[in-house]
């Protein structure tokens, strides 16, 4: 997944937004029509932010078939969702025009808000297939300054089961990239190994390089049972969206490739819930907040809530990525 991120704090910014979204369209291989239709939901979103929102941005992203534009912001949040949908409904402190315009124009629609706290807003082209489910998703930002992020997510399927990687590659920027980018070839290497194993094999492969912090996740649908092997900086929480219910799954210390780090890894072995959710991330984020802060946000689009989570807990001194496990696309 590319991605760009445009903060939005003046009117230049909508326009780096439009280009942005427009470059993703293209590059997922939209028609010129669709293309367009893009460019003018970036645009609206855009203007929303600049005209109504705190700390804004617009993330643009496309992995070579589908397009994303999400809007994230930190308040003042619309004071109601449904209304903000009709055109031209705005009232003072709302984000509520156009967003009808840009719900009419994407495949997906998706669209998150608390007031007082923020709005995050995703369109999508085209829709992903049905029957996807188990997915997971991720969304990553590079650090302020920086043009390509040091973390990664990998999603890897094989059989009935499905593996989630996140690596923050040491340090951030380009080099950070390359390691991280290293993280995600070997990892589809080898998806159908074990988390523990697949850890095992990355020391291997990063061995002599600056090391990354790694975490894979392994849900086996057949088995509802999730096994999860770390080391370094990520955090993992399993989320019961049934009960809200929340735990940590730990690493160990350490850097995955670094002579002095263990070469063999455990592995937590979990019951995934039958509407559980798993949240990865780097230490871009804060370790400080609870899905549960946010009520409603789990029922929403996966990469909604990444992006949602991400804008609200990013030091924005690092790069930062966050990725997402679920049982069923809400
Ligand atoms: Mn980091």
């Amino acid at each position: 997944m590319i991605t760009r991120c445009v903060p939005v704090h003046g009117p230049s910014q909508v326009g780096q937004a439009r280009v942005a979204a427009r470059t993703a369209a293209r590059g997922a291989g939209l028609t010129e029509h669709q293309v367009q239709q893009v460019a003018l939901a970036a645009t609206e979103l855009a203007t929303n932010l600049l005209r109504h929102a705190t700390e804004g941005a617009v993330l643009a992203r496309h992995d070579g078939e589908r397009v994303e534009v999400i809007a994230v912001d930190r308040g003042p949040g619309l004071t109601s969702a449904s209304d903000s949908m009709r055109d031209g409904y705005s009232t003072g402190g709302t984000l509520g025009t156009g967003l009808g315009a840009v719900r009419r124009a994407a495949a997906t629609f998706d669209l998150y808000s608390r007031p007082g706290v923020g709005t995050a807003v995703l369109a999508r082209w085209p829709a992903l297939p049905p029957a996807r489910n188990p997915w997971a998703w991720g969304v990553e930002v590079a650090a302020p300054g920086e043009e390509v992020c040091g973390d990664a997510y990998a999603v890897l399927r094989a059989d009935d089961r499905l593996t989630l990687v996140v690596s923050d590659g040491l340090g951030h920027g380009p080099e950070a990239s390359v390691v991280s980018k290293q993280v995600v070839e070997v990892a589809r290497a080898h998806a159908a190994d074990r988390p523990r194993d697949l850890l095992g094999a990355l020391h291997r492969a990063l061995a002599g390089g600056r090391g990354a912090a790694v975490a894979v996740a392994q849900l086996d649908v057949a088995a509802a049972t999730l096994r999860y092997a770390g080391m370094g900086n990520i955090s993992g929480r399993l989320v019961d969206r049934d009960t809200g219910d929340q735990q940590a799954l730990l690493s160990v210390p350490g850097i995955v490739g670094m002579p002095a780090a263990r070469s063999r890894f455990g592995e937590t072995v979990r019951p995934w819930p039958p509407d559980g959710q798993l949240l990865m991330h780097s230490d871009g984020l804060t370790q400080r907040w609870r899905l549960a802060d946010w009520p409603g946000i789990e029922d929403h689009d996966p990469v909604l809530v990444a992006a949602w989570v991400l804008w609200h807990t990013w030091r924005r001194r690092d790069d930062a990525c966050l990725a997402v496990l679920a049982s069923t696309m809400p």
